[in-house]
């Protein structure tokens, strides 16, 4: 770690001027000392708003930062000054094109834009009225980059510096993650040098997101730690409302909106209102708009908090202690991907909460491809750490996500010890996965079996039943315990404790103890038709390269299987329910 030079001091005297009066470490515009000089006109109207600010009776709380240095940039001609697209002036094309690559959006526009541009103030109306408590705690700001463009990880850090309350950062943690590029190794820290609130780590080895985060938190001073991915735009009063929220219960976790700067233009894009985060099987990240009728009859504003299921990942404040409380991230995770769902389903189910913040906004540069390597596979990576994260907190719903991604139990991926994870839960005493969906994420799908009842052959009109370990067809009857089946995610069609299968190279059925990892248990029933799409309702046991389908006898009640054949009316079956779409 360089912990570089002393206090922060103004040097320039505009700056001075603007912050000096009144209640001036609430109202200061930031620590940049060089880059910014105002013009005669908008010192006026700095000061002017500032008169205008204020604070509630008991004098406890105040507006949140009204201004912002940059609305006055420097160069108010340059190229995507207050967020407007830029274009590639003719005859760069080619340059901007082989550049791309470099961070997997427009490096060349990055470059031509100043490193402390303005952005327009997208609050929802009112925003700037909110009061917070005079007493915020502080935050260390942790920015862990690998690789990162360089001007866009100036950006990143000056749009912190400018937006922030100075008193409110107790520092800017910059993690180097082991970048092989040399400006992020000697430039860096000389150019930061002149920011005494930013320490730069440079990690002796890849880490890996997930572990480059824990390094810098095992480092931060501040109250609150605050994470950010390395190319942000952090805008107009972002960071009071994130520490109003943790500073309102410890167990807030608050996340800011995210917003959108273009990869390919760099114009700085707002959102659409009333978006939560939520996850998909097979643990997908993603966003889902709140129904206009629900903002409705719920009187939704713009500026409410949006509780959500799980958070994006990369922008987040979270109290220093209670993230310590709550185990970190699971350290097993690797290089990227997943933690976001380890955290979310963590915080929840051990007592906090997960909030979207609508008047604090970030922009973000999303990309299509991360611009540096994995260690190892991508897919797999990514893949191994939700294995983890199923392991850990998903119960029985953990079949859901194996599932969806069927592949994924039979690879047998090297997850590592999920030991001191499950211990870590236990202690805290969290609540189960079905908490979570009753009390989080109602509006998740997620039945915990595919089907089940009776299963009917259709030609026949007949159904399975057990007689002692083998499997019949009997007339149907919905009330005989014997008839009764379930399909389960993991493919397995069970009747209690045990489990349809063939008879190895007999084509006779029987009912063996069930194995969740066992693939002589496995059928394919529904998804059959991504081998044949002729094949839905069948039920089709094997793999790509020998299928049998589950057949009934019609003259007799035995049931075999046998080379699948669209044509024969035997082979289709239905289950009594369905609980998919
Ligand atoms: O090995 C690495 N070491 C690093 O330091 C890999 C990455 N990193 C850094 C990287 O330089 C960047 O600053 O970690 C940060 C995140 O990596 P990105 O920007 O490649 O990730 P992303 O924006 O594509 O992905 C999202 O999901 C990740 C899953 O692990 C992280 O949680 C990211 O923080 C997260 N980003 C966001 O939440 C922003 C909004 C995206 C959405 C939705
Ligand atoms: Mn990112």
């Amino acid at each position: 770690i360089s912990i570089n030079g002393s206090e922060a001091s103004f040097s320039s005297p505009a700056l001075q001027r603007a912050t000096v009066s009144q209640t001036s470490h609430i109202l200061a515009g930031g620590l940049q000392p060089t880059r910014i000089s105002l013009t005669a006109k908008s010192h006026k109207e700095v000061n002017q708003r500032q008169t205008k600010v204020f604070a509630s009776e008991d004098g406890r709380m105040h507006q949140v930062l009204s201004i912002d240095m940059t609305l006055s940039p420097r160069d108010p001609k340059a190229p995507g000054q207050f967020g407007r697209p830029v274009v590639v002036p003719q005859g760069k094309e080619k340059e901007a094109e082989r550049r791309w690559k470099e961070g997997n959006f427009n490096v060349y526009l990055s470059d031509l834009i100043p490193v402390d541009r303005a952005i327009e103030d997208t609050r929802p109306a009112g925003c700037a009225k909110q009061l917070v408590h005079n007493d915020l705690p502080t935050t260390s700001v942790i920015m862990c980059f690998v690789d990162e463009v360089w001007s866009t990880l100036l950006r990143s850090v000056h749009s912190v510096l400018n937006r922030s309350p100075p008193h409110l950062i107790k520092e800017i943690l910059l993690v180097d993650d082991f970048s092989t590029k040399d400006y992020l190794k000697d430039n860096l820290d000389k150019y930061m040098s002149r920011f005494p609130k930013v320490r730069i780590l440079h990690l002796k080895e890849r880490h890996g997101l997930i572990r480059a985060r824990l390094a810098g938190a095992q480092r931060a001073t501040g109250d609150v730690l605050t994470f950010l991915d390395s190319h942000v735009e952090c805008n107009i009063g972002w960071l009071e409302p994130l520490l109003e929220r943790v500073y309102l219960s410890r167990k807030k976790v608050a996340c800011p909106v995210i917003e959108v700067i273009n990869d390919k233009d760099m114009s700085y894009m707002t959102v659409d209102n009333f978006q939560r985060g939520i996850f998909v099987w097979p643990m997908n990240f993603g966003w889902r708009t709140i129904p206009p009728d629900v903002v409705a009859k719920n009187r939704i504003k713009e500026t409410d908090v949006i509780r959500c299921p799980v958070m994006a990942g990369g922008l987040f404040s979270i109290d220093k202690n209670y993230f310590f409380e709550l185990g970190t991230y699971d350290p097993g995770l690797d290089v990227w991907g997943g933690e976001n769902m380890e955290l979310s389903f963590k915080v929840w189910m051990c007592g906090g909460e997960i909030e979207i913040i609508p008047c604090s906004r970030v922009g973000h540069i999303f990309r299509n491809d991360n611009p540096y390597s994995f260690p190892k596979d991508r897919m797999r990576t990514v893949e191994r750490n939700l294995v983890r994260v199923a392991e850990v907190w998903l119960d029985e719903y953990k079949e859901l996500f194996y599932g969806h991604g069927d592949h994924l139990i039979d690879q047998g991926l090297d997850v590592g010890n999920l030991t001191q994870q499950r211990e870590l839960r236990k202690k805290l005493k969290c609540q189960s996965f079905k908490w979570y969906l009753e009390n989080v994420f109602p509006d998740l799908k997620a039945p915990i079996v595919r089907a089940s009842g009776v299963l009917i052959n259709v030609a026949l009109g007949k159904c399975i039943s057990m007689e002692n370990t083998t499997a019949v067809l009997e007339d149907c009857d919905g009330s005989s315990q014997l008839q009764q089946f379930n399909y389960t995610w993991l493919r397995l069609i069970k009747h209690e404790d045990w489990c349809l299968a063939p008879v190895p190279d007999k084509g006779a059925l029987r009912l063996n103890p069930c194995d969740n990892r066992n693939k002589g248990l496995k059928w394919l029933h529904k998804s059959a038709s991504v081998f044949h799409s002729e094949l839905v309702n069948h039920i089709v046991f094997g793999n790509y390269h020998q299928l049998l389908c589950l057949e009934g006898n019609f003259s007799q009640k035995t049931l075999k299987v046998a080379a699948c054949d669209p044509k024969k009316p035997y082979q289709k079956w239905k289950f009594e329910k369905y609980f998919e779409d």
